[in-house]
């Protein structure tokens, strides 16, 4: 096995409906439709296939597809299990999963947060070597109700769910949005000790990025546009950047791996992380993403575990969690420096 799927790697930013593989995809339309598929059911709808030129407003129509299958209970319990087995089986040791609650004609909203949260609680009970956690998500495409909705709902339950929700996103849609409508719910969620890690500078709106700056934000999402003031203040701050590699190149943010700010950043000694964003949607793996950014950016072995060492204080785990997190990348390390 490669270097890449063998480091302890550290997930902080990962939409649950994003991240469903082929093969969840399949489970989650034969429990949804049995063996006869619907002519309309088509797996393709929900990729971005190389080559294809789509802006960043059409990559978000693909997400209907995921939606339509984890509509239910049964099925989107099963999808946060695979989605986690998943992250597990590609050596990753924390995850920061998130997701927008919904409701739907089979579900409410509570019921699906508790779905999510119940199999979340069940696979760090099941020891399979993963710290999970979850970040309400909430999505600007839906409105300011709903967003509220979303956090008072997330206040309520924090209670049967301790540290399992660490923070709020922010995320979805923004064309036709205007952020400072958001900024009373987020706030809401920041005095209930919600940390916010926020899709910010995605897209080009300097005034956007200058208003979350204002509010506060604990993690930037993508941070694609950050220049000039905005990135000063990042840098003040130390916020750390949530770099999605191939999600950028694929909705057309970035040109290129080479281009992509990561680099900029990188050259700062800029906190950042890498992730996967959407690894179903995508057709990625974290393992896969840190090796596209060690090998465009001719970054070592040694370079990529301090990295992970690096996100792991980046992340809201708690004090312990990180102690054991940090002991796992030692371990780690020595074993590498053995072998070398
Ligand atoms: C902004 C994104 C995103 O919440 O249904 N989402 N929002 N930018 C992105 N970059 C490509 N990728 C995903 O997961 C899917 C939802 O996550 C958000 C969108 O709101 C999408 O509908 P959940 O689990």
């Amino acid at each position: 096995m490669d270097f890449y799927h063998l480091l302890p790697k550290i997930e902080l930013h990962a939409h649950l409906n994003g991240s469903l593989s082929n093969s969840t995809l399949a489970e989650l339309r034969e429990l949804k439709y049995g063996k006869e598929v619907p002519s309309g059911t088509d797996d393709c709808f929900y990729k971005i296939l190389n080559g294809e030129s789509l802006t960043l407003e059409e990559c978000f129509k693909k997400f209907q597809y995921a939606h339509d299958l984890t509509d239910r209970r049964e099925a989107l319990a099963r999808a946060t299990e695979r989605v986690i087995e998943e992250f597990a089986k590609d050596s990753v040791i924390y995850l920061e999963l998130r997701t927008t609650p919904k409701c739907t004609a089979q579900m409410t909203k509570r019921e699906y947060l508790t779905t999510v949260l119940d199999v979340i609680r069940k696979s760090s009970e099941n020891q399979r070597g993963i710290v999970v956690k979850l970040l309400p998500s909430i999505d600007r495409s839906k409105g300011v109700q709903e967003a509220m909705e979303n956090v008072n709902l997330a206040i309520e339950l924090s209670s049967s769910f301790p540290g399992l929700m660490v923070a709020f996103d922010l995320s979805g849609n923004p064309f036709g949005t205007t952020f400072s409508d958001f900024v009373p719910a987020l706030q809401r969620a920041r005095e209930h000790g919600f940390r916010l890690a926020l899709h910010c500078g995605e897209f080009e709106d300097e005034q956007e990025v200058k208003e979350m700056f204002a509010l506060g934000v604990d993690r930037i999402g993508h941070g694609t546009f950050i220049e000039g003031e905005n990135l000063a203040f990042a840098q003040e701050h130390k916020i750390p950047f949530e770099c999605c590699l191939t999600s950028n190149v694929k909705c057309k943010t970035v040109p290129s791996y080479e281009d992509h700010h990561v680099a900029k950043l990188l050259k700062l000694k800029h906190p950042v992380c890498v992730c996967t964003d959407d690894f179903g949607v995508f057709e990625t793996s974290l393992s896969q993403e840190l090796k596209i950014c060690a090998s465009t950016f001719s970054l070592t072995n040694t370079d990529m575990v301090e990295m992970q060492r690096n996100a792991i204080e980046y992340s809201f785990a708690s004090e312990q969690e990180k102690k054991e997190l940090r002991a796992k990348i030692e371990q780690f390390s020595e074993t590498l420096s053995k072998e070398l």
